[in-house]
């Protein structure tokens, strides 16, 4: 190949490149349409940090064997919602501070939580026993 095809060659790779780059590819979390969070028993959420338009839906899988649930809150009232609902065997439903979601999934069980809470940053939270203890928590931001 001669020097002008190799960087004929060269200028096709780098603009794909930038393309695919610019699609953002896949494990994107900003997206407010077909947001997943998967509750996992290595008591974390997949992913960490969601992203979502006010009034959307969020569909919240148990990947696990263990319960967990998702429980979105102000970061203020995480504490005390996770205390709260250890009274409760670890549901969070209808307690205080408990802006969407609550309930236990058992083990392969889903559900979809609407998020229709005003712009902001809040948390989502595990209150099973022992799993927000040991950092069973998210980051959501509703824009
Ligand atoms: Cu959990």
């Amino acid at each position: 190949m001669n020097l002008k095809g190799r960087f004929w060659l060269a200028g096709i790779a780098l603009m794909s490149a930038i393309i695919l780059s610019a699609c953002g590819g896949t494990g994107d979390t900003g997206s407010s349409a077909g947001t997943t969070v998967n509750t996992l028993d290595t008591l974390k959420f997949d992913p960490a940090a969601i992203t979502v338009a006010s009034g959307s839906t969020v569909a919240v899988k148990n990947s696990g064997i263990q319960d967990h649930n998702f429980v979105v809150v102000a970061a203020a009232d995480e504490a005390r919602v996770a205390e709260e609902a250890l009274a409760k065997g670890g549901d969070a439903t209808g307690l205080s501070g408990v802006l969407a979601g609550g309930p236990i999934l058992k083990a392969g069980a889903s559900e979809n939580v609407t998020i229709s809470i005003p712009a902001g940053t809040y948390r989502y939270i595990c209150t099973v026993a022992g799993h927000y203890q040991a950092g069973m928590v998210g980051d959501l931001t509703v824009n």
